[in-house]
């Protein structure tokens, strides 16, 4: 997949030369192409920004430079082109799996109060275009933003992860799981300062361990994440499960 990223602050993105992303560069199978936005500022100081029309605090990014910018890298393709904003659509799980399906995205992460909305008309008649929100909280730019998305894009990629175990497996891919939130985890030792290892998990029996992780996530999901479990989803052995978490005295289920 490509990926080629136009911003104020290239250096931004140094981590993705590290860990998963840094090892899917170097196998090929991520290729990211930063670019510098003020390479195409032609004025003496480099100005991207300036005041915005009607008033108001702030800086807005201006058009033209970012106009010449995304021309320049597209040439004659069509990325998929991913503007970062606080009003944007929601970034999910589907979103991520959506995004690694396609060849090539181009991100543009905006500093200030955002990019002159004329250049969303027009790349939006020109290319795919989402607007996406990363979370219902203010960034100070959609640098971090883009971070975020591409490290959950790349994760996705066939021979990104190590591991065989696939992405689909995860508690937000639509139908895994039917979205409940994973269980807890463990490794050795089997007591580890007098918390001890739940015994079914060192049973070695199989249909008690996947029943005994079932219930755990429904546990975990009534208690913080009530709204996605989904009625349709339960079987008779979770409403039996989710009846008992009662019986132990957890605040869950009530
Ligand atoms: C890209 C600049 C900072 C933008 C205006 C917004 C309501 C008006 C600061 N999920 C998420 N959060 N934040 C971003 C994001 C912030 C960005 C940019 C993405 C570019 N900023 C910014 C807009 C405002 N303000 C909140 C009142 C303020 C993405």
């Amino acid at each position: 997949m490509r990926i080629d990223v136009i911003s104020i602050f290239p250096e931004y993105f140094a981590p993705l030369d590290v860990s998963l992303m840094g090892k899917a560069r170097a196998k090929g199978i991520l290729d990211v192409r930063l670019h510098q936005l003020r390479e195409w500022a032609h004025d003496v100081h480099k100005t991207v920004d300036d005041t915005p029309y009607g008033g108001g605090p702030g800086m807005v990014m201006k058009p033209e430079i970012w106009g010449a910018a995304i021309d320049d890298v597209i040439g004659e393709g069509s990325p998929r082109l991913v503007v970062p904003t606080p009003s944007g659509r929601p970034f999910t799980q589907a979103v991520a799996l959506e995004y690694a399906a396609e060849p090539w995205l181009l991100f543009a992460p905006a500093r200030y109060e955002g990019i002159d909305s004329r250049v969303m008309i027009e790349y939006g008649s020109r290319l795919r275009l989402d607007e996406v929100s990363i979370g219902d909280y203010v960034l100070a730019g959609g640098e971090a933003a883009v971070l975020v998305m591409i490290e959950a894009v790349a994760r996705l990629l066939p021979g990104v992860l190590g591991n065989a175990v696939s992405a689909v497996d995860d508690s937000f891919a639509p139908g895994a799981m039917e979205n409940l939130l994973e269980g807890p985890v463990f490794t050795k030792p089997p007591v580890w300062r007098g918390h001890e290892v739940p015994e079914v998990l060192l049973s070695g029996h199989h249909g008690k361990i996947a029943r005994w992780r079932r219930d755990e996530a429904l546990r975990r999901t009534l208690l913080k994440r009530p709204e996605l479990i989904e009625r349709g989803e339960l079987s008779a052995a979770d409403l039996k499960a989710i009846a008992s978490f009662r019986a132990d005295g957890d605040p869950v289920a009530d």
